[in-house]
């Protein structure tokens, strides 16, 4: 009898510490396969519950009673859990705007689209596969950039005959989805492969 006792609380600090043995956090792809067993309406709705409760520690909590994925993430943060669910919709290899690094957008709610040069004519512009200022001014060559904007996100705008002028919130997107925007600038040392020479 006191063998069995002996045993059976061995066995109890066993569970009990195996119990205890933090798990690895989620890798970025592991954290996209188990959100991706969401349905979009799904993922809609925890994208709205961790609005409105930004914090780490609702996330595990709203996903272990509300939604079918793993355990694990329950140790990843609202943020990272975010971060994910909204790239899904649109992201951006350049991280948003960036003149002088070739980007492409992707996702669920937009056109894939990559960036790319434009020579300009007066207030238009055209596709270029490379351009340099044909004058030797700063004037008719220049990249697009493609950049993604969330539903009820600011765009951008600037002057893009200006090198140095400042990047300024522009209009809102009133769209439920996200949205495909680009600003075009000139470049100063003219453009090649979707991108400004440096
Ligand atoms: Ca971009």
């Amino acid at each position: 009898m006191k063998k069995i006792l002996v045993i059976s609380s061995l066995l109890i600090m066993f569970m009990f510490l195996v119990s205890c043995v933090p798990q690895q956090p989620l890798t970025d792809e592991e954290l996209k396969a188990e959100l991706s067993k969401l349905t979009p309406e799904e993922r809609a709705q925890l994208l709205k519950d961790l609005d409105n409760k930004e914090g780490g520690a609702f996330a595990g909590q709203a996903i272990a009673s509300k939604y079918r994925v793993s355990s694990r993430v329950r140790q990843t943060s609202t943020s990272r859990i975010k971060d994910v669910l909204l790239t899904s919709k649109c992201s951006d290899t350049d991280n948003g705007v960036d003149f002088f690094k070739k980007g492409e957008i992707s996702g669920s709610d937009v056109s894939a689209s990559k960036d790319y040069c434009v020579t300009f004519q007066g207030p238009n512009y055209n596709y270029a596969d490379q351009c340099t200022h044909s004058s030797g001014g700063l004037a008719d060559c220049g990249v697009l950039d493609y950049y993604c904007v969330a539903p009820g996100g600011i765009g951008n705008d600037t002057d893009p005959w200006d090198p140095g002028a400042p990047i300024k919130p522009s209009g809102t997107n009133p769209s439920a989805k996200y949205v495909a925007w680009s600003l075009v600038k000139v470049c100063k040392y003219g453009c090649k492969d979707g991108a400004c020479i440096k």
